[in-house]
């Protein structure tokens, strides 16, 4: 049913299709050439083979329904493997097997397994096309699914085949949904070879490889080795009423509000303030000649969780989702518009698998998702186009604690900035296979993500202090702490106050408070002008308990010592400098 429309002279690209569709016997292979004509047939394609679902064409135009098996709604982590030569370079933060043993393995169960199917490839490019900062990348499919959930996420076809040529280099990414079984699943990374071979899966973690695969893992082996980083940020940029334009990278876990941070809309008392999107996901930085932290997303769409979007809490993502976007394992309502839970009107019906709903059960699944193009976001940043990137103000990280950590706090410098960022903890969520609501470290919410060891990954970010003294300030934020009542933060809607402080401590322009871990601010410094909470709230929401934190630090510590000799001791160091001062303080 495809007009084949490309292929290429690159011999490099062509032997390398060539010996994948022998090894896996596709009935035919065709090149996507990334056109919206060509998105459009992938749809037609899937909608005649009830891959896809049409939605309610008035209400969500151009919007589609995929139920995926049900076996495969998350990233699979205890599947996913780096196969680094030497086993210490994956790290005791990766599953790791050695290369020759993996390639076999996986050789095995890739064997004819696109026989009676198209094969795919489709060139792609993270980044602007035209920026020196992005890399570019071959994934090779059986599934349209996955051509079109990449159409949405990144800039792919001809503009990126022809940089292809040109460079003569690519990431190499070899997917199959084989026969979905999650016995036969695997999500593997050769740093060494740049090369994803994944197989069993179709979820978009695992199989829509420009993302966690190659912009996370292998681009941060290839951070490693070039100095720069790789890093699970969304980028924001926030214009002041005085016209000052600030860019903030933050790193949370998956499904921690990311992606509600990048489309934040000011809230009551910040008008003449204006917030816009660069990236809800992932950031590439490069440090400049002077030193400056330039940030590019390698993304050009958002794969988000569709549950809690809504009007009032993220309506920038509720209105970016109303067209031309891709649900999957959503529920319906009676009249054919999607549904989760979360959304403000309509009528659920059928739930995520299909089924007329039952009380008591779940509509849309807790990781549900919506792929969108970026460009559909009302508050799309041009500049997320640029070249260069932007310049950064500021690094902020972030989990789900319930407990402990307070609303926001700054790192007294880089390198304690760093123990804070390696020391981040959060509740785990729905994003991957596993029990929800354990506290885990997560540092850098890299966790799932770094592509080798994560000694040598906090040497490397310790690295950039000596390398700089122009290097963004690093802060923490914790929007999830509880009391008996629940969060006591008013949710999402109002981060842009803790930001405003974050700035303003950027700019020099507020003192803070010195407590054992970093900066907190003076009271009343967060404008809670609009906002109903007490002082007595505000003081809940920093409070610091020295026993608790320094149980705290204890942990840390005993998760550090897994990564063994390898372990910068400079990151021990910073550890002993608060375990020091806790000390003090709770004695005073
Ligand atoms: C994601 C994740 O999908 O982090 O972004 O799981
Ligand atoms: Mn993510």
């Amino acid at each position: 049913m495809f007009k084949q429309s490309m292929t290429t002279n690159n011999e490099l690209l062509n032997n390398w299709v060539k010996e994948v569709a022998s090894l896996t016997k596709p009935d035919s292979i065709y090149w996507c050439n990334g056109s919206n004509d060509e998105y459009q047939s992938f749809v037609e394609k899937m909608l005649e083979t009830g891959d896809l679902s049409k939605l309610n064409s008035e209400t969500f135009p151009n919007c589609y329904l995929h139920r995926s098996d049900q076996s495969d709604v998350a990233r699979v982590e205890h599947l996913t493997f780096i196969c680094s030569k030497e086993k210490d370079d994956a790290g005791p933060n990766n599953n790791w097997m050695d290369p020759q043993e993996a390639h076999e393995k996986l050789d095995n169960l890739f064997e004819g397994c696109m026989e009676g199917r198209t094969l795919y490839v489709i060139p792609y490019c993270m980044g602007p096309i035209d920026s020196k900062l992005s890399r570019c990348g071959v994934e090779i499919t059986d599934s349209p699914y996955v051509v079109a959930n990449m159409y949405l996420m990144t800039r792919m076809g001809t503009p990126a085949l022809k940089r292809i040529e040109d460079e003569n280099k690519f990431v190499k990414g070899i997917h199959s949904i084989g026969d979905l079984d999650p016995e036969k699943r695997f999500i593997m990374h050769f740093p060494e070879e740049e090369t994803i071979r994944s197989i069993g899966s179709g979820y978009g973690g695992n199989a829509l490889l420009g993302k966690k695969c190659h912009a996370l893992r292998i681009a941060s082996w290839q951070a490693l080795k070039e100095n720069w980083l790789a890093e699970h940020m969304l980028i924001v940029e926030i214009e002041n009423p005085s016209n000052e334009k600030f860019y903030v990278a933050a790193a949370f876990p998956s499904a921690c509000g990311k992606t509600n941070l990048a489309m934040l809309i000011p809230p009551e008392g910040y008008e003449g303030w204006t917030v816009k999107t660069i990236g809800d996901d992932i950031a590439w930085l490069n440090m400049d000649e002077n030193g400056q932290m330039w940030a590019i997303n390698p993304e050009a769409g958002y794969f988000g969780v569709v549950p809690g979007t809504n009007e009032e809490d993220n309506e920038n993502a509720y209105k970016a989702i109303q067209r031309d976007a891709i649900f999957t394992n959503v529920g319906l309502t009676d009249n054919n518009e999607p549904w989760w839970e979360g959304r403000l009107d309509g009528t659920p019906s059928i739930d995520w698998k299909g089924n007329q709903l039952e009380e008591g059960n779940h509509c849309a699944h807790p990781n549900s998702r919506f792929t969108v193009s970026a460009k559909n976001n009302p508050q799309y940043s041009e500049l997320a186009d640029s070249p260069s990137g932007v310049p950064i103000t500021a690094i902020v990280f972030g989990g789900r604690r319930s407990e402990l950590a307070p609303l926001v706090y700054e790192a007294k410098d880089w390198n304690h900035g760093v123990l804070v960022g390696a020391s981040v903890g959060s509740e785990t969520t729905a994003a991957a296979a596993g029990d929800i609501g354990i506290v885990r470290r997560d540092p850098m919410a890299m966790k799932p993500f770094c592509g080798y060891n994560f000694a040598d990954y906090f040497s490397h970010w310790l690295s950039f202090s000596e390398q700089s003294d122009n290097l963004p300030k690093i802060f923490h934020v914790n929007w999830f702490r509880k009391n008996e009542e629940g969060f006591i933060w008013p949710g999402f809607g109002e981060n842009l106050r803790v930001l405003d402080w974050i700035i303003k401590r950027c700019q020099k322009n507020v003192d803070a408070k010195e407590m054992p871990i970093g900066f907190l601010p003076n009271n009343n410094d967060i404008n809670t002008s609009g906002l109903n909470i007490s002082e007595e709230t505000m003081d809940e929401l920093f409070a610091i308990n020295p026993d608790q934190w320094l149980k705290e630090m204890d942990s840390i510590e005993d998760f550090f010592k897994e990564y063994g000799d390898r372990m910068p001791s400079q990151l021990f160091d910073e550890h002993k400098k608060v375990v020091d001062s806790l000390k003090e303080y709770s004695s005073d």
